[in-house]
Parts: C-alpha cells; sequence; structure tokens
C-alpha cells in the first residue's frame, strides 16, 4: 500500500496487513469518530494509547489497549497517539505510531506503521510518534479547546501539555490557543455508555465465550480438586472460543472463600459438601463478560445451602424483570435490596420487620455491594449512574441516569455469611455461605435481555447439569 492511499478513495484493507480490521469494523470506527468529531464543533481531541507497564526487571504486563483509544481507532498498539480535528482543513483524523522495524518486529511481531495507519486504519494522515514533538502544535493551533483525558499516563501529560504550551506562545503571531482543557470522559464515555448494534454483537461474543467458561467450570469442579485447575479450565474454554485474555482476574472461591469477595488466590482444596463460587468474564474484541455462579461441588445443595441460593436467585430474577427502558440502576438495586431483605429476615440472618431492617440497612451484614455497574469495554465500564441539569449543574440537580436502549449493566445479587457475620445461634447453620448470582443484561426497547441465559442458574438444571459429569479418572 502506498504511503499516498489516503489522497484517493477508501483503500482496500492492505491485504499484507495481519492487524488491519475487518471492512465492518472500519465502518463501524468511521462512524464512531464521526460521531465524535460532531460533538467537538472548533475543537480538537487528543487521544493517548495505553502504556506499557513493567512487571518486575525485564518483563512487561501483557498490553491491553487504552479503552477510549481502542474504541475511536482500534489500533492496539502501544506508543501511538489519535489526533481528531475539527480544525485542520484536510486532517479531521491523524495517528502518531511506531514505525515499521524488520528488527524489533522479530522480537515482537508485526506493526502497522505509518503507511497501515492510513492504509488500513483510515487515518487521514499518520506520522513516527517520534515526530509527535515536532507535528502535535500544529494540529492545537486555532483550536478552541483541548479534549484530553489528563492524569492517565504521566510522561504523555507532559508532551502534550508541552506542545499546548509552544501554541500558548505563539499567541503574538496571531494564532489562537486551546486555553479550556475538556476530559475527554465527557464526550467518549457517555458515547461508549450505549452501545451500538455493532457492540452489542461483540457483547454477545464475549458472553458466548463466558458461558462456554462456567460451563467447563460445571464440569471440572468435585471435592478434591483445586480451585486454580477450575480457573484454568475457564481460561481454556475462554480461549478456545475466541478471547485473547479474560475480562478480568477470575475469582474462584471454595467454601469460606466464597464470602471473600474479592478472593483471587484460587489456590484451596475444594471439600465435599461445599459451594464454589465462581466470577469470571472473557473479554473478546475489547468487550467484556462478567459472571458469577455457585454451584454445590459435590452436585447437591445441602438444604441451608439451596434456601441461601433460592433467595439470591429470586432477588436475582426480580432485578432483571425490572430491568426496562425509563427505569434506573438504583430502582432495580432498591428492588433487590428489599427482596434479600426480606429473605434474610426469614432466614433469621437479620432482624425485622422488613421496613426498619431497610432503613437501618440492616442487610448490609450479608449483602454489601450494588447490584448492578455499567458493563461494556471496562468491566465496570464507563458513564455517570447520575447526570446534571445541563444549565445549572450542581449537586441539587443530581438525578439518577434512566436506562436507554443500547446499554448493558450486570445484575449480581448476593448474600454472604462470613467468618465474622454475627449470627443468632439458630443462623450457625448458614455459617460460611457465599453466593452470588451475576448476569449480563442488554436494555432493549420493550425490555431487557440476557446475553448469559445459556448458564444454568436454576437449582434444579444445576444439579441435574452436575450430576451428569464425567466421572475423572
Ligand atoms: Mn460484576
Amino acid at each position: 500500500m502506498t504511503a499516498d492511499a489516503s489522497s484517493g478513495p477508501v483503500p482496500p484493507t492492505s491485504s499484507t496487513n495481519p492487524l488491519a480490521p475487518s471492512r465492518a469494523l472500519r465502518d463501524e470506527l468511521r462512524a464512531r469518530r464521526e460521531a465524535f468529531l460532531a460533538k467537538i464543533e472548533g475543537d480538537v481531541a487528543v487521544i493517548t494509547a495505553a502504556p506499557v507497564h513493567i512487571r518486575n526487571n525485564d518483563v512487561e504486563h501483557h498490553f491491553r489497549q487504552d479503552s477510549d483509544f481502542f474504541y475511536l481507532t482500534g489500533y492496539d498498539e502501544p506508543d501511538a497517539v489519535a489526533v481528531l480535528s475539527r480544525v485542520h482543513d484536510e486532517h479531521r483524523y491523524v495517528l502518531f505510531v511506531r514505525t515499521r522495524d524488520p528488527e524489533r518486529e522479530t522480537w515482537d511481531g508485526p506493526r502497522s506503521g505509518a503507511d497501515g495507519a492510513k492504509a488500513d486504519f483510515d487515518a487521514d494522515a499518520a506520522f513516527p510518534i517520534g515526530e509527535l514533538g515536532e507535528k502535535l502544535p500544529g494540529y492545537l493551533e486555532n483550536a478552541r479547546r483541548l479534549h484530553y483525558a489528563l492524569g492517565r499516563d504521566p510522561k504523555m501529560d507532559a508532551r502534550v501539555l508541552a506542545a499546548r504550551d509552544f501554541v500558548r506562545r505563539r499567541q503574538r503571531f496571531g494564532v489562537m490557543w486551546p486555553s479550556t482543557l475538556v476530559d475527554l470522559a465527557e464526550t467518549v464515555h457517555p458515547m461508549r455508555l450505549t452501545k451500538s448494534a455493532y457492540e452489542v454483537e461483540d457483547m454477545r461474543a464475549a458472553a458466548r465465550a463466558t458461558t462456554e467458561g462456567h460451563l467447563a467450570a460445571m464440569e471440572v469442579a468435585r471435592p478434591g480438586a483445586y480451585e486454580h485447575e477450575v480457573e484454568a479450565e475457564i481460561l481454556r474454554a475462554f480461549r478456545r472460543h475466541g478471547s485473547p485474555r479474560p475480562a478480568y482476574e477470575s475469582i474462584v472461591g471454595s467454601g469460606p472463600n466464597a464470602t471473600i469477595l474479592h478472593y483471587r488466590k484460587n489456590d484451596r482444596l475444594m471439600q465435599d459438601g461445599e459451594l464454589l463460587l465462581i466470577d469470571a468474564g472473557a473479554e473478546i474484541a475489547g468487550y467484556a463478560g462478567d459472571v458469577t455462579r455457585t454451584f454445590p461441588i459435590n452436585g447437591r445443595f445441602s438444604a441451608p445451602q439451596r434456601r441461601v441460593y433460592e433467595a439470591v436467585l429470586r432477588a436475582q430474577m426480580l432485578a432483571i424483570e425490572a430491568v426496562r427502558p425509563g427505569t434506573t440502576v438504583e430502582a432495580i438495586h432498591q428492588i433487590t435490596l428489599r427482596a434479600l431483605t426480606e429473605s434474610s429476615i426469614a432466614l433469621g440472618l437479620i432482624e425485622g420487620p422488613l421496613e426498619k431492617a431497610l432503613e437501618e440497612e440492616r442487610y448490609k451484614k450479608v449483602y454489601m455491594h450494588r447490584t448492578s455497574h455499567w458493563l461494556g469495554m471496562d468491566v465496570h465500564d464507563v458513564g455517570s449512574y447520575f447526570v446534571f441539569e445541563k444549565d445549572e449543574p450542581s449537586a441539587k440537580s443530581r438525578s439518577a441516569r434512566v436506562l436507554e436502549p443500547g446499554m448493558v449493566l450486570t445484575i449480581e445479587p448476593g448474600l454472604y455469611v462470613g467468618a465474622r457475620t454475627e449470627l443468632t445461634a439458630e443462623a450457625e447453620i448458614y455459617r460460611g455461605i457465599g453466593v452470588r448470582i451475576e448476569d449480563d443484561v442488554l436494555v432493549t426497547a420493550s425490555g431487557f435481555e440476557v446475553l448469559t441465559s445459556s448458564i444454568p442458574k436454576d437449582p434444579d438444571e444445576v444439579e441435574a447439569i452436575l450430576a451428569r459429569r464425567m466421572p475423572r479418572a
């Protein structure tokens, strides 16, 4: 592909660049950039790739692209900067990227380079990242405002602010400088909160791989196996179904570990009679699945386990059925709290009566987290949960954000009777039981669609599946 490919009609995807996105993704990315540009009239935006993080000495952490950068560019390399401009006459979209380097590519794999950035990623202009200091000021000239995510990468902050300061000093030549800095979150995050049809398909793929991981976990979990054996099977299933990495560190907690909300050691030998709580999700095309299932390791719920499980499941079903356009995450949380509090009183885990228990937040003893978070490229996805009056933003003008079709959220109630939970003597039978059930829910025009509905959660169905496990040699 020649360097001047952008001057003609849109070039076909280069057959030689293994990193080139599909035609459909290129169209989607272009639509996202156009929507973004429509929101920044008279302005310029500088969006930076994630830096490479050192793990220890010569070892790097697994590279994961910055979600905002990936959302707008589809470019999956570090050392890259995108400029989106409503000021420049021809260059609305510019990429600064790592140069092609046969020596480095022998070690680390292919790069797109500046030519590939134009030919395969549709940049109007592309330059080696080494030219950023020299060329960036030109793109900031005569912009009203600069949209930039300050504070994510201090090294990049210094370079971008230096370029902006350079433009400020050119005011005496009649150049306007972007004196106002606007956080990139202000424009990009509301866009990311509502998923396009293309994004929903990516999220379905993440949900499918996540489903396979949880089904594999049910197949291998048994008394006498280690939690990490289950974790390994989950990761294997994720990879086999197209996921390059999990969306977050998997939680595989057996017995008392099920009551530790962020348990991640996954190194315990699983015992007969215990529950196993698995919170694991695959990432596909940059989108996260996030699912929790809890099941009996030996295949049968004990009576107390089943009572707690059914209480959580009832709350989860009520919460899911409440998802529709027009409601709020807060309203769904309140429905969940009421259901869990009712059940917790009935089980003797907390004291009633219901209204008093809700008012005094007694449920916090056994349910200490929120019911939902947004889900998307980030597992705790961006987008505010509250909105403020446009003309007069203040804490008083705050209201809970109303759900709209295309938003995706988790519904994940739980009950946790930990080692330190205060219990009556009668409720001691629940000691050490932790249950969470979590699904990924898309808001649709008519209500909701559970993206992860193929992962069994009905207790009878769960027991039936566990009863069919292959005996292990
Ligand atoms: Mn979650």
